[in-house]
């Protein structure tokens, strides 16, 4: 490859997340480029620095496992690392594995053109850089851009504007100040509790309530620490043996076989297990049987009613049109509790619906209510959100943005048929969130990685997928989503959460044994489904 103006590599990686990160290490043989949108290492964990911002997996399990120093020196603090910690351990990696010298930051990419005539990637970056690479992994991660609904009158608003995932460095101080909080999913739920400990007055603007449970984080004990160290090894081949790639006990009883007395003890159990998720696993059928789905329900209902001392806040915060595990369930420290001080106070706007910003506050249908400062935690235009904003040109010159206009489309959640030689990591109908993300990244990587190897390995120029294997791979997540309660609830998952986005199911909700599976035996039976030249 010889192109003037352009410098050549073998492999440009975009995004230094976790993948990114691992990417780059995993692929050091080669000439590799990485650029970064951030001025950091960590991605989730270098944007996400809310109050609160905390990993909803044991650390021990979110983590690296591809090198066992790295497993053995690090120390985790807590059970559940807080934001700070785990952007620490990034940069721990990146400097322990020498990353930082293929990582450009502050530096993203905006346009990548497939050249035809050299069956390579031509890669356009925001300060201006120019590579031509072969092969191309985004790793751009599924909830980089922040969705921030087109409320009118938000630059007439005299108090701040925060977003949770683009947080300023330096924090903020809500001492003595009225906040107003858009967003009741994972991510307002844990800034919350916070922001109200230091506000004059905290009023919490939910529109569809949220099921929570307790994480029961706690410093790292000793014991369980050396416990997890004498075993890393067989524990990382076990997690991915494991539907959610996550350590967690997996319930073999149905609901109904179990008494009543029975069942609330066993969704006791799990409420105060402190290993999260595991109200959704403590019976086998939970995430796929309505009714079963709907005893765990009425279970987190009680303990809401139970917890928040006013009745009619209470039945607020009770979910009632959603199976629990439908949207990813909420862990949180303390946040229905945070509904008894007298300085918070929860607003339906379900009922009532915000209609605008204006300079003392926010307007909704019932009311006006005066702010200093509104955070919104309004999540993300998730999965696609990111590739989508590239522009992506592939083969013929034709667009991602066209190819995916109707929903993204994808072969193993890897690869798109028109665009050859670039592989997304956590792409589009991959298991996502739906499994510790770490592990199955590093999973992802290798599975990437041992392709482009076996492509040097025999000389090919190019590999691409067709639209029969994308059609495929599209009723096997859309066939595994039906079997789920997933198909009951307006998520993320599948792209109800923003108004007029188009996607369908865009998470594998079968399991990563399974999903691990069929991408295995894909490039066992000789690239079944792709085309290599
Ligand atoms: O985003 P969300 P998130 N008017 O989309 C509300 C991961 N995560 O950032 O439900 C009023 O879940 C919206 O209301 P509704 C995790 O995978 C992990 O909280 O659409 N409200 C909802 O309440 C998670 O799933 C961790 O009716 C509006 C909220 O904003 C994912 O990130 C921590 C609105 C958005 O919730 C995303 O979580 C944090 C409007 N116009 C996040 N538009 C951990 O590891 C949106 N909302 C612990």
């Amino acid at each position: 490859m010889n192109s003037p103006d352009f410098e050549t590599a073998d492999i440009v990686i975009i995004g230094a997340g976790f993948s990114g990160m691992y990417a780059i290490h995993r692929l050091r043989d080669y000439k590799v480029v990485c650029f970064e949108a951030g001025d950091g290492v960590g991605g989730t964990w270098y944007w996400n620095r809310y109050p609160g911002a905390r990993v909803d997996i044991e650390s021990v399990e979110y983590s690296y496992g591809f090198d066992e120093e790295l497993q053995q020196e690090w120390q985790w603090p807590e059970y559940f690392s807080a934001q700070p910690d785990l952007e620490r351990y990034a940069n721990h990696v990146a400097d322990r594995f020498g990353l930082r010298k293929h990582i450009r930051f502050a530096n993203p990419v905006e346009k990548l053109q497939f050249d035809e005539g050299e069956n390579a990637w031509r890669v356009f970056t925001a300060k201006g850089d120019r590579v031509l690479c072969k092969y191309v992994i985004a790793a751009t991660g599924s909830l980089t851009i922040p969705n921030i609904p087109p409320w009118p009158g938000r630059e007439t608003f005299t108090g701040d504007i925060y977003h949770t995932a683009r947080w300023p460095e330096e924090g903020v101080d809500f001492s003595g100040k009225r906040v107003g909080f858009i967003g009741t999913g994972s991510t307002g739920i844990q800034a919350m509790p916070i922001i109200a400990e230091q506000a004059e007055h905290l009023y919490v603007f939910q529109r569809t309530p949220a099921y929570c449970m307790p994480s029961g984080n706690r410093p790292l004990d000793a014991e369980h620490e050396r416990d997890w160290k004498a075993h890393y090894a067989q524990r990382r081949e076990q997690m991915l043996d494991t539907y959610g790639a996550s350590l967690v006990d997996y319930g073999v009883r149905s609901a109904h076989e179990c008494t009543p007395q029975e069942r609330e003890a066993i969704l006791e159990q799990a409420w105060h297990s402190k290993s999260a998720f595991q109200l959704l696993f403590a019976f086998s059928d939970v995430m796929t049987d309505a009714a079963a789905n709907e005893i765990v329900c009425e279970f987190v209902r009680c303990k809401i009613r139970s917890i928040v001392k006013d009745p009619a806040t209470a039945e607020l915060l009770c979910p009632t049109t959603y199976p629990i595990g439908g949207k990813r369930l909420c862990i949180g420290n303390g946040y229905f509790e945070m509904f008894n001080r007298d300085n918070v106070t929860l607003v339906d706007v379900r009922s009532a619906p915000i209609t605008e910003f204006y300079e003392a506050g926010l307007r909704t249908a019932a009311g006006e209510y005066e702010l200093d400062a509104i955070v919104t935690a309004t999540g993300f235009d998730a999965v696609t959100g990111a590739m989508s904003r590239m522009a992506i040109e592939g083969v013929g010159g034709n667009t991602l943005a066209d190819k995916w206009a109707e929903g993204p489309t994808t072969y193993l959640g890897a690869m798109v048929a028109g665009f050859p030689n670039l592989f997304m990591i956590h792409g589009p109908a991959t298991p996502g969130a739906q499994a510790q993300m770490i592990t199955t990244g590093e999973w992802q990587v290798n599975w990437t990685a041992d392709i482009i190897d076996d492509m040097e390995r025999r000389g090919c120029a190019r590999i691409d997928v067709t639209e029969a294997s994308e059609a495929v791979w599209a009723e096997e997540v859309s066939m595994v989503s039906t079997q789920t309660v997933h198909q009951y609830a307006d998520s993320w998952y599948n792209a109800k959460n923003i108004e007029g986005k188009k996607g369908g199911f865009m998470i594998y909700v079968g399991g990563f044994p399974r999903f691990r599976e069929l991408c295995d035996a894909a490039v066992r039976d000789g690239y079944r489904g792709f085309t290599l030249a």
